[in-house]
């Protein structure tokens, strides 16, 4: 791999922007639409830089992307734009952490006085005037960092503080292999320069929004109240499953529906249907349960909702109900049988 030709291809796009930098009177720093810590961490961080140097820099993200996410609402972007400065065509328009020009759909950025393009992505298109790629860095912060080392800005420690949230966001905190030697390097100097690392990763990593945490306790609760409810039913019914088991060994659900009143039950030494039902029905006087002046159990509500959940088993019930049972068939009942 070309690794000198590329770093030295690098070292000339640095140059070249390190030169913009140094001779622009005029700058717009932005991003990508829908920032991330990289992106907010090195607009602030330059911004500073810039203003440090003397040079009239603003900086410019959409409206709509305000409210930032939780975790960036301790950054310091008040001072961020939403319009385009009246003066925009002779400010230099810095794109920041942005591999692609559609990644900030704001037409009017393109007229500025010139482009210049700092950046890490692979794909990044090189849209801009000047553009710094390096697709060795962790991130752009780690970018900006040099950049700033050779402008000879002192990084303050709110420089430090806003180039570390785009160091560690971007690597996962150290953890993607984007993360090598020269990123520990940055971030060493940074914290050298008064970063608040707890702080940071806690204000990053730790503040789950209460919203958020309502909406968790919630559904925690809403789980619980089903386990509840679930075991409540099952332990009521407890006593009623061996008659269920038996159920569905008689009947075996919808499809064997028909063969239920085969004449071959009474073979298998069961009862006959007919008797079944008017166990079901009229004899369970112990189940204590209500009953229709026919005598026919009321389901409370629990069984209810549990009879509409099969209700093809319901279904074989009625069938056996209305077909023929085979001691009133004709031919076998003893009636008819009778011989006289
Ligand atoms: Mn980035």
């Amino acid at each position: 791999m070309s690794s000198n030709g590329n770093r030295s291809e690098i070292e000339i796009a640095t140059d070249a922007i390190v030169a913009e930098l140094a001779e622009g009177e005029r700058f717009l720093i932005t991003t990508h639409e829908g920032p991330d810590g990289d992106a907010l961490g090195s607009t602030l961080a330059l911004q500073e830089a810039l203003t440090q140097l003397g040079k009239d820099s603003l900086m410019f993200l959409a409206e709509k992307e305000f409210p930032l996410p939780i975790e960036y609402r301790f950054l310091p972007l008040q001072e961020v734009f939403h319009e385009a400065p009246a003066d925009l065509v002779d400010r230099t328009v810095i794109f920041l952490d942005c591999g692609n020009i559609d990644r900030m759909p704001v037409d009017w950025l393109r007229s500025g006085k010139r482009m210049l393009n700092i950046d890490h992505h692979h794909d990044n298109t090189r849209f801009a005037d000047v553009n710094l790629v390096d697709v060795g860095a962790s991130s752009t912060a780690e970018i900006v960092f040099d950049i700033c080392r050779r402008l000879g800005v002192e990084i303050s420690e709110s420089i430090a503080q806003a180039l570390y949230v785009g160091l560690i966001t971007d690597t996962g905190q150290f953890m993607y292999e984007n993360t090598d030697a020269r990123t520990h390097r940055v971030a060493a100097e940074l914290i050298e320069s008064g970063v608040d690392v707890n702080g940071t990763f806690r204000r990053l990593y730790e503040r789950v929004p209460e919203a958020k945490l309502k909406l968790i306790a919630r559904a925690l609760e809403r789980i619980d109240r089903r386990l509840r409810r679930h075991r409540g039913r099952r332990d009521a019914h407890r006593g009623d499953h061996r008659l269920r088991a038996r159920d569905r060994g008689d009947f075996g659900g919808g499809s064997r529906a028909g063969q239920a009143g085969r004449p071959s039950r009474g073979a298998q030494g069961q009862p006959p249907l007919d008797r079944r039902f008017r166990g079901r029905f009229g004899d369970r006087q112990e189940d204590g349960g209500r009953r229709t002046p026919a005598g026919r159990r009321l389901l409370d509500r629990s069984q209810l909702r549990r009879a509409r959940r099969v209700p093809q088993r319901r279904d074989a019930r009625r069938a056996c109900l209305t077909a023929p049972s085979p001691l009133s068939a004709p031919g076998s009942s003893p009636a008819t049988s009778r011989p006289g």
